[in-house]
Parts: C-alpha cells; structure tokens; sequence
C-alpha cells in the first residue's frame, strides 16, 4: 500500500511550487535581540520554519558574509559601516515593498537618517537601535572613586588614574574594534570617525594607557553575563544590554545594581537594519518575517523584552510603561543631540584598526 502512495506523493510534492516546500527562514541576528516568544509566533501563523544563528559583534558577521553563500535569509547588520558595506558591494537584496505592507508603520524620520546611505530605503527597515555607553555598578565606582565620581564619563574607563583604581572591581570592553574606536577617538577631543595614522596612534595609546586595568575584552554577549552577575563594574558596551543585565541583576535579588550611562562626551548612536542577502534561499519568507517584525504589537514585545527601541512609532503605546519612560531606552531629544554616528572607514584603514585592537589585546 504504502509502495504505491509513495510515487504519488513525489508527483504530488513536485507539482507545489518550491516555496511552499521549502518553509523554512534562516535567520542571523545579534544574541539576546528578539523576544522567542515572536518566533514561535510567526511560525505558528504562517507555518514557515525559522533556523535562527547569533552573533555578537559587527566584525562576526561581516567575516560570516563576506565568503558569500551565508545561507541566510534575514541579517541584522548595523548601518554604518556593515549593511553601508555589504550595499554597495552587491551583497542586498532589494526589498519587495508590496510583500511587506506594515512598512508604513516605519518612523520617516528615523528611516531618513539611513537613507542617506540606502537611497529610497530600498534594502533596509530599522530593526531596534540605540547607543554605546557605559555598564556601571554605582556603588561600587563611588566606593573607588569616591562620593563625586563622574559616573556619566567615559573618564571612568579612559582616565589612567580612575581605571587603575577601578581595575579590581572589574574593567571590561567590548571585542569589537568597529564599534569601540569611534569612542575613544571622541573622549580623545578628535572626530569619531577619524581614520588618519595620527588618529590611529592615538587611539592605541590611549588603549594602552589604560590595558593592565582592563580585566576582559570580551565577546559583547559576554559583556552582559558579567555586568548580570556583578562581575563587572565598568564595562563599554551597547545600552540595551546594559539594561537587560541591569534587569537580570535585579532578579538575582544579590544586590547587584547595574546602570546604563550615555556618556557625557556624547555617545555613538547606531541603527541595526533588517536585511536580506542577495543570495537568500527563501526570500519570500525573509519578506514575511520583515512585515511580521513591524507589526506594532510585535515590536512592542520585543522591545519590552531587549530593552532597545524600535522604529515603530505605534508600537511605543503598547511598550510597557516603565520600559517606555525610561530614558536609558528612549533617550530625550536633548540626549540624542549629544551622539554622533559612526562612518564607514575604507578598507586600509579598517585594517589598521584591527591590527591595533590585536595588539591591544595582546596588550603589546
Ligand atoms: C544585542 C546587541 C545590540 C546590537 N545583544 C548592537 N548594534
């Protein structure tokens, strides 16, 4: 019996069209950025699978991609300089408006800001976004630093003197050169996107001034652990991890508070894009999943659950009230005219970049 089902099921299967066979997405985003729950959700509606990678850090998934072939559907890659990158190296694929009718939710303002580098928007909507600051514990800065410690300045980390007495409560950075220089350029007085040898030089110095203090220079995954579990007091990493580890720090009951502070001498701001490579094997699906995502109610959840804004302007309602007042999430307009964005440096200097971040590391 079952023989002869079998050759009618082939020709069945074959007669659908590949899409519908396939009903799978493959999807690489950064780690702790999504709420599960809205994963299983879109599976349940629309019945396509999702195969979901992480990375954590801009340099990960750009060396993921740029061999080609990904395999994936969906990235997330920040406007400047990766999504800038894999643009304007053919690597997007334009994006289908009419497949993803919620794109009127996105904030024109905000989508303003990147079209600058994607004209028309044409293969990005902003996923959630933010800024890179400082993971502190309060307490413990104020005990090394005393009552009057500048706890909004990148001085705690970048100030010889504040990280050596800082070192023992636990000093850390974030592994990523792309995401770290622009800031050390800016707490240096030069401009963040600064890529002369000079800046470089500077850069390296002021790194090493402060490396035998620096306890970890870690994936920013890990970051988060550490600031959860206490473990660090000082750490240079982006803001809504700070938040979820502040929040997670909470829940230990262990008495470990963790703040997220925009520094002083202005913060970089960033924009992670939903994007689909040029050479994704279920496009459709990856369409689907872009509208899905901008559904106010979904974004909604997600940015309650990774507390990073989003640019869904309807969701903002229904984000939880203390999530949605919360500065550190939404900084005011005032704050935002502090930040600055990061450039796409080309190629030589990005690999001078990462030759001194090697040897910062190496710590020589
Ligand atoms: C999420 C990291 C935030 C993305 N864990 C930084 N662009």
């Amino acid at each position: 019996m079952l023989r002869r089902l079998l050759p009618l099921l082939a020709l069945l299967l074959a007669a659908l069209p590949a899409a519908a066979q396939e009903r799978v997405l493959n999807v690489f985003n950064w780690s702790d950025y999504i709420d599960p729950y809205m994963v299983q959700r879109f599976t349940r509606e629309t019945g396509i699978r999702v195969r979901y990678d992480v990375f954590d850090s801009l340099e990960s998934l750009e060396g993921r991609l740029s061999a080609g072939r990904s395999g994936y559907d969906i990235i997330v890659p920040t406007s400047e300089p990766t999504f800038a990158r894999l643009l304007r190296a053919g690597a997007l694929r334009p994006l289908d408006r009419a497949a993803i009718p919620n794109w009127r939710n996105l904030d024109a303002t905000l989508m303003q800001r990147v079209a600058a580098i994607d004209p028309e928007n044409r293969h990005g909507a902003i996923y959630l976004w933010g800024t890179v600051g400082l993971g502190i514990r309060p307490d413990r800065v104020r005990a090394a630093l005393g009552a009057d410690a500048p706890l909004d300045s990148l001085g705690l980390l970048f100030n010889p003197e504040n990280a050596a007495r800082l070192a023992r409560c636990g000093i850390m950075v974030m592994d990523s050169p792309t995401d770290v220089l622009p800031s050390v350029l800016r707490w240096l007085g030069r401009d963040p996107n600064g890529h002369a040898a000079e800046d470089h030089r500077a850069a390296e110095a002021a790194l090493m001034a402060i490396r035998r203090h620096v306890r970890a220079i870690i994936a920013s995954s890990s970051i988060l652990d550490a600031l959860a579990t206490g473990e660090a007091c000082v750490a240079l990493t982006y803001s809504g991890d700070v938040i979820q580890a502040a929040a997670r720090a909470q829940e230990a009951g262990r008495g470990v508070e963790v703040r997220y502070v925009m520094p002083r001498e202005g913060a970089q701001l960033w924009f992670d894009m939903l994007a689909i490579p040029a050479d994704a094997p279920n496009p459709e699906a990856a369409h689907a999943f872009i509208d899905f995502l901008l559904r106010p109610e979904v974004m909604a959840a997600i940015t309650n659950h990774v507390r990073y804004p989003n640019a869904v302007p309807a969701s903002r309602p229904l984000v939880e009230e203390a999530v949605r007042n919360d500065p550190a999430v939404f900084p005011s307009a005032e704050m935002l005219a502090g930040t600055f964005v990061a450039g796409t440096p080309p190629r030589e200097a990005e690999r001078e970049r990462t030759r001194l971040w090697a040897r910062f590391k190496r710590g020589r």
